[in-house]
C-alpha cells in the first residue's frame, strides 16, 4: 500500500475543491486533490453560468483569472419577463455592482489547469475514497487508483465531493440537522451555439412555465424551461424546445441544433454543521439552492473564502479561531442565499392554479417588484451576491 502525506486532504475536484486547493497553494499550505471521476468528465459537465464579483475576486486572487477576463461578460443587470412585458433590475444603478457571465466548466477547466501548472497533486480516477479518523487528531483517506490501495495521511480534510460524495456521510447522522425541500418541477436545459436573445439575461414568470435565457458567449445559448421533474428528453426535440422558449419568453430568437439537453432537479438543502471534527464540508456536500438565484457555485466560492482564510490562519499562527468559527460564519450566508433562491424560485414558477390566492400572491410579488425601488434594490444585492 503507497502511503504519502499532506497538510489539507481535498476530496473532489469540482468548483469548491479545486478553487480551494489554489487559495491553499496560495497561501503556503500543502494539500491533495482525490478526485472520482477522469478529468474529460469532470472538464465536461455543464452547470452554472452567472458569478459573483466575489468569486471573480478569489479567482483573480489565486491568479486563475486571464481567460475570465478576457471572454467573460459583465452584466449590469437582468429582465424580469411576465404579462406580456419585460422589466429590467439595473445592479449598477441599484447597488453598484455587476455579475459575470461565464461558464463553471470553464471556471473548472481554469482551475484545473492552474492545478497541474503549480504541480500539487490531483489525484482523478481516485475510487473508494474513505475517511478515517476524522474525530481523532491524525485523520487518514485511503483509496483506489490503478487497482492498488493508496493511504493519504492529513492534518485536515475538507468534503468537497458534492451532493452524492462520501464526506457528509461520514458524519455520525445523530449529529447532522438537515433541511431540505424538493420542488415538484425541474429545468430542462438546452446548449446550443447560436447568439443569445438578449444582452442580458431574461426570467420570465409565464402560465406555461418558467422560462430563462442565459449564455456563454456572444456565440453561445443557454436556455431553460420549468418542466416535469421526470421528463422523456425524447419527448423534447430541440423545435419544441423552442417552440415553448418562444411562447414562454416572449422575444424572437435564433434557433439550432442543440449540443447538450438535461433536464436537473430543483432542491433547497442544507446539512448543520459543516464540520465533524478535523472534516470540514464545502460547496455542494453540504447544501444545495435551485438554480434560479446562480447561487450554487458562488456559495461553493464562499464557503472557500471562509475555509481557506481559516487554515491560513492555522498554519501561520497556529491560530484556531477561524477553523472553530468556519461553519456558523459560512451556513450565516449559505442561509441568505438560501432564502433569495427560494423566494426567486417561488415568484417566478408556475406552481398553482391561476385563479388561486397563491397564484396571485406571485402576480403581486412581481407586480411589486417592478414598482418598488427597495424592492428590486433587494433583489439586486441578493443576485450579485451578499458580502463575505
Ligand atoms: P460539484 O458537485 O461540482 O463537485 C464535486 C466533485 O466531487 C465532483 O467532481 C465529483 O465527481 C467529486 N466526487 C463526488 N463524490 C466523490 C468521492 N466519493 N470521491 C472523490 N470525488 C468525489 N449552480 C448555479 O449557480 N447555476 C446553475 O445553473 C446550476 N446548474 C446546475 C445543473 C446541474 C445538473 C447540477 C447538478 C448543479 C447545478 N448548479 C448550478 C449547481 C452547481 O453549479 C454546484 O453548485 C457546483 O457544482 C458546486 O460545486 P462543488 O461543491 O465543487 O460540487
Ligand atoms: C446559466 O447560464 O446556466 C444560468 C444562469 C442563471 C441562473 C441559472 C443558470 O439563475
Amino acid at each position: 500500500m503507497a502511503e504519502i502525506r499532506t497538510q489539507v486532504a481535498i476530496i473532489g475536484a469540482g468548483p469548491a475543491g479545486l478553487l480551494l486547493g489554489q487559495m491553499l497553494h496560495v497561501a503556503g499550505v500543502d494539500s491533495v486533490i482525490l478526485e472520482r471521476q477522469d478529468r474529460t468528465y469532470v472538464e465536461n459537465r455543464i452547470r452554472a453560468g452567472v458569478l459573483e464579483q466575489g468569486t471573480v475576486d478569489m479567482l483573480h486572487e489565486v491568479g486563475v483569472d486571464a481567460r475570465l477576463k478576457r471572454e467573460g461578460l459583465v452584466h449590469d443587470g437582468v429582465e424580469i419577463a411576465f404579462l406580456g412585458k419585460r422589466h429590467r433590475v439595473d445592479f449598477r444603478d441599484l447597488v453598484g455592482k455587476t455579475v459575470t457571465v461565464y461558464g463553471q466548466t470553464e471556471v473548472t477547466r481554469d482551475l484545473i489547469e492552474a492545478r497541474l501548472a503549480v504541480g500539487r497533486p490531483l489525484v482523478f480516477e481516485a475510487a473508494d475514497v474513505a475517511i478515517h479518523g476524522a474525530d481523532g487528531d491524525a485523520p487518514w483517506l485511503t483509496y483506489r487508483k490503478d487497482d492498488a490501495l493508496h493511504t493519504l495521511r492529513c492534518d485536515y480534510v475538507a468534503g468537497c465531493d458534492g451532493y452524492h460524495g462520501v464526506s457528509r456521510q461520514t458524519i455520525p447522522r445523530h449529529l447532522l440537522r438537515t433541511y431540505d425541500r424538493t420542488y415538484p418541477f425541474g429545468w430542462l436545459g438546452i446548449l446550443a451555439d447560436v447568439p443569445p436573445a438578449s444582452h442580458e439575461l431574461i426570467y420570465a414568470a409565464h402560465e406555461r412555465g418558467f422560462a430563462l435565457a442565459s449564455m456563454r458567449s456572444p456565440r453561445r445559448s443557454r436556455y431553460y424551461i420549468q418542466s416535469r421533474i421526470d421528463e422523456r428528453l425524447e419527448e423534447w426535440p430541440d423545435e419544441r424546445i423552442w417552440e415553448e422558449l418562444k411562447l414562454r419568453l416572449g422575444v424572437s430568437m435564433t434557433t439550432g441544433p442543440s449540443i447538450e439537453k438535461s433536464v436537473a432537479p430543483l432542491r433547497s438543502f442544507v446539512s448543520e454543521p459543516m464540520r465533524w471534527g478535523r472534516l470540514f464540508l464545502a460547496g455542494d456536500a453540504a447544501h444545495i439552492v435551485p438554480p434560479t438565484g446562480a447561487k450554487g457555485l458562488n456559495l461553493a466560492a464562499s464557503d472557500v473564502y471562509y475555509l481557506s482564510r481559516a487554515f491560513r490562519s492555522r498554519y501561520r499562527s497556529g491560530d484556531d479561531y477561524l477553523l472553530d468559527a468556519y461553519s456558523s460564519m459560512a451556513l450565516a450566508r449559505v442561509w441568505k442565499a438560501e432564502r433569495f433562491s427560494w423566494w426567486l424560485t417561488s415568484m417566478l414558477h408556475k406552481f398553482h392554479d391561476p385563479d388561486s390566492f397563491e397564484a396571485r400572491m406571485q402576480l403581486a410579488e412581481l407586480e411589486y417588484l417592478i414598482g418598488s425601488r427597495a424592492a428590486r434594490t433587494a433583489l439586486a444585492e441578493n443576485y450579485v451576491g451578499l458580502p463575505y
